[in-house]
């Protein structure tokens, strides 16, 4: 039977996001909430998403906005209380919905409690960490100026090791340095994770959302390769000792349940994401990769390069036709708004607050990019308005820690300011994490308190409410498309064939026994002519565009995306 979670759309939340109640212990404090999120659960049914993704709801310091937790067993007051999410589970199962936690469990906060213990090395929890005396300077000392255990450098483009003035020693982060990485050689980490799993699944939880879970082991400490980027990778990337935990939690936990596992899996590639992905080897379920979304990007994602269709096709057929199942997604807490990255949205709103031209009909055309490729769905919350990235002004108005590590670290290097400022402000993270747009009313209906970050101009153009009620809507257009999906076995789940591309031009077919589709997509704002040869094939009605033409003519408008029902079959390859 085909699993549950290869036949659903899902939807990510990222709650402090996503809207705020009077309800909670902090009401109106600017932060949404979950009983926020149990008001919209009619909506995200609506939209025709039947998972949910839950950025971290659990008690954390907020170092990194809930991915650095300090007790994975309760709630952060913010959010609510336990006994709201027994409610949100509750209230999704009604719906037919199922709810995916966020597991992040490659470092904790260092105000767990774990952490706090192990600063002790007497402790049995100092093993739980990892822990490293400096290391020996040429003449053998490990006096002051001390030098750290190894040269790796980290993901928030800072140091990885964190020196403690009481033991002497220093412990390793990958992230921030109020995220120390968990011990997975210490047979004790993984039996207190499977707790937490087996928690999270008896209270209702459908799955996982497994951040950076490519990294937990590490093999050596040994000094890394030359890199421009995260200097040390090949000592902890998707290493076997990686596998075989993965395995472990699959045997001992989620075996026992109906559940399934979507990693986030960082830098990887299509020979280590086959292996993490292969059924027979039961490890994930599917995973997501990035590689799709630094084709127009350098040195990972901060420095911009001419963004090319044909590079997009190139990568994605690799990876649609490369592994069995994918995880599909173009916009998430970590990366721009898809619209403003490879849409027209470019610039941020003009002074009046309207989006560019084009706005609308780019974000119709990657609607129909993301849901006509074979995989399992995610949108993220405001991708199916269109929401934009947010006009910042300066990095003052930036929460987002990887910014002001990626500015630090620039500064050093000596790029200038305005340099800095223009790669920030279209790469940063927080262009997705600004509010929901729900209406066109205060602090766009998303809280009566001042929201923890700024809210976009462009809401009074751009919001749910006023979508709601329009039929040529981006929302109504994602609802009509994902309604396609879910009828269409050879969407969902039909074979991937590459047909054309150029700079600015893409197109693709589905196909799945005698059912087949075409899909031309026009990432330009120029008027595109189609090849010659394949006009026959895409002369087919259009079952759906980004435009309201019913026939292509030769030729695809500024913009437009067409989902085509073929009607010569044979001439495709
Ligand atoms: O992200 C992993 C990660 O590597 C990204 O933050 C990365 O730095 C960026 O997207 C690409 O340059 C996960 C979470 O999604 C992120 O929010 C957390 O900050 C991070 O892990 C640490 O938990």
């Amino acid at each position: 039977m085909k699993a549950w979670w290869k036949d659903r759309v899902a939807y990510q939340i990222y709650p402090r996001s996503f809207q705020d109640t009077p309800e909670t212990e902090y009401p109106n404090d600017g932060f949404g909430d979950i009983p926020g999120i149990i008001t919209h659960l009619d909506d995200i049914k609506e939209l025709g998403a039947g998972i949910i993704w839950l950025s971290p709801v659990y008690r954390s310091p907020d170092a990194d906005n809930g991915y650095d937790i300090s007790d994975y067993y309760s709630i952060d007051p913010k959010f609510g209380t336990m006994a709201d999410m027994e409610r949100l589970f509750a209230e999704a199962a009604a719906r037919d919905i199922k709810i995916i936690m966020d597991l992040v469990i490659n470092h904790t906060s260092d105000e767990h409690e774990w952490f706090l213990k192990s600063r002790d090395p007497q402790s049995p929890y100092r093993d739980y960490y990892i822990w490293q005396p400096p290391r020996k300077a040429a003449d053998g000392s490990r006096l002051p100026p001390r030098l750290p255990p190894n040269n790796w450098t980290g993901f928030f483009m800072g140091e990885v090791w964190e020196y403690d003035e009481k033991s002497g020693e220093y412990y390793l982060h990958l992230f921030d340095k109020k995220q120390p990485d968990l011990n997975y050689k210490n047979p004790k980490v993984k039996e207190e994770i499977k707790n937490i799993l087996r928690f999270w699944l008896d209270k209702g939880a459908s799955g996982f959302r497994c951040d950076v879970i490519n990294v937990l082991y590490k093999t050596s400490l040994a000094d890394g390769k030359k890199s421009m980027a995260v200097r040390g990778l090949e000592h902890y990337k998707s290493q076997e000792g990686n596998h075989a935990i993965l395995r472990e939690l699959r045997s001992d936990v989620f075996d026992s349940y109906d559940c399934f596992t979507v990693g986030e899996t960082v830098m990887v590639d299509l020979e280590e994401a086959k292996l993490l992905c292969d059924e027979s080897r039961g490890e994930l379920d599917m995973l997501f990769y990035f590689e799709h979304l630094e084709i127009d990007r350098r040195i990972a994602r901060f420095i911009p390069k001419k963004f090319l269709a044909c590079r997009l096709l190139e990568v994605l057929t690799k990876w649609q036709q490369g592994l069995e199942w994918n995880a599909l997604y173009l916009e998430n807490h970590d990366q721009a708004r898809i619209v403003s990255h490879f849409g027209a949205a470019k610039k941020s709103a003009s002074p009046d607050g309207k989006p560019s031209p084009y706005w609308e009909r780019s974000a119709k055309m990657l609607a129909i990019l993301e849901l006509t490729l074979r995989g399992t769905p995610f949108i993220f919350q405001g991708q199916e308005i269109g929401m934009t990235n947010f006009d910042f002004k300066s990095l003052d108005e930036v929460n987002d820690v990887e910014s002001h590590g990626l500015d630090k670290l620039m500064k050093k290097m000596h790029i200038p300011g305005f340099l800095r400022w223009k790669w920030i402000k279209a790469s940063s993270r927080d262009n997705s994490r600004t509010p929901m747009q729900w209406d066109g009313g205060e602090n766009a209906g998303f809280s009566r308190g001042k929201p923890w970050l700024g809210i976009n101009s462009n809401y009074r153009h751009i919001n749910y409410a006023a979508q709601k009620n329009d039929p040529c809507s981006v929302l109504n257009f994602y609802k009509t498309l994902i309604a396609m999906r879910q009828k269409s076995e050879c969407l969902k789940s039909g074979e991937f064939v590459p047909l054309f591309a150029n700079n600015r031009l893409m197109i693709y077919q589905r196909k799945l026994g005698e059912e087949s589709y075409i899909i031309a997509l026009n990432f330009s704002s120029r008027k595109a002519r189609l090849p010659k040869k394949a006009f026959a094939y895409l002369s087919g009605a259009i079952l759906m565009a980004s435009t309201d033409r019913k026939q292509l003519n030769g030729h695809l408008l500024p913009w437009e995306g067409a989902l085509i029902k073929p009607n010569l079959s044979g001439c495709l390859p």
